[in-house]
């Protein structure tokens, strides 16, 4: 399926107004692990983007066997940041959802961030430390670094979020380009949830489970990126504009206030 399909599809039969769902999924070396995480995207989603310009073990051609329609998006500078942007770039849908290819994050829960969406929500951000969510991947540095590294985002943005550093959330296509995001590595997760605060954005959070990954090396280096995470934190609250509110609204707002919020499912097929 192309992107350029979409609009037509649902201008053509009113019946089938909803929102449509782009999934975006950085993958660098991950061959072993992206077949498991495409063979469980929901038959809902409208565009799968694979963002890959870097790997040398053939995860693109793993992908393009497991779903043929998958709009690949090559992007050869490093950086987890950089591939996503990119990939935001290439998205068609109502609705962005970022995922990673390592197998880490079930797609089956792309179901419950798109519904929380629905309900009008901007950004819906997947939480491993709300009751329903865990993982089995957390180290005790990483385990230590995210929670210090919560705590200094909550009170500098005056917030009681229960997740700061992951990477499974979904958005308005509008209001996450909204975002104007520039950030290179992993602390693009930061930097999303500090700008979406910043910016006002309806957000919410719905309990994620992180597995360990499939198989392979991770990129992330826990001090490294802790140390550029800290920095984000700081730019984003100190030489970024005036708040245009502190608080973000975390009450749900009522289906059909904003574009968007319509029935699902639709499947890929029926595009
Ligand atoms: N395209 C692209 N993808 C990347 C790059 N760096 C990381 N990724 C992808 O971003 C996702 C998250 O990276 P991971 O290495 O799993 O980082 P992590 O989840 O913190 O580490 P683990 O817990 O060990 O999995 C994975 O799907 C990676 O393949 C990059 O430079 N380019
Ligand atoms: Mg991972």
């Amino acid at each position: 399926m192309s992107t350029a399909q979409l609009q037509p599809t649902r201008r053509e039969d009113p019946r089938n107004r909803r929102a449509s769902i782009s999934v975006v999924i950085p993958a660098k070396n991950e061959a072993r692990n992206i077949a498991w995480v495409l063979e469980r995207i929901p038959a809902f989603v409208d565009e799968i983007i694979v963002v890959d310009g870097l790997s040398t073990d053939g995860t693109l051609e793993v992908a393009k066997m497991i779903a043929p329609d998958v709009v690949v998006v090559h992007e050869t500078q490093p950086g987890k940041g950089t591939a996503l942007r990119a990939g935001f770039a290439a998205a068609r849908g109502d609705y962005v959802v970022m995922l990673d290819a390592d197998g880490s994050m079930d797609p089956a829960e792309i179901t419950m961030m798109t519904e929380t969406l629905d309900q009008g929500y901007d950004f819906v951000k997947g939480s491993r430390f709300l009751a329903g969510g865990g993982s089995t991947d957390m180290t005790w540095l990483r385990g230590f670094g995210n929670a210090r590294l919560l705590d200094l985002a909550n009170v500098l943005f005056r917030t009681s979020f229960s997740e700061l550093c992951y990477g499974y959330c979904a958005f308005r296509r509008r209001a996450l380009y909204g975002l104007e995001l520039d950030a290179v590595g992993f602390e693009i997760e930061t930097q999303i949830v500090t700008r979406s605060i910043m910016r006002g954005l309806r957000i919410a959070e719905v309990p994620s489970n992180e597995l360990p990954r499939r198989s392979g090396e991770s990129n992330l280096h826990a001090f490294r990126d802790g140390v550029r995470v800290l920095r984000t934190i700081l730019r984003e609250r100190f030489s970024a504009p005036t708040p245009t509110q502190a608080t973000p609204r975390l009450e749900p707002i009522p289906v059909g206030e904003l574009d968007g919020a319509e029935e699902r499912p639709r499947s890929r097929a029926a595009l």
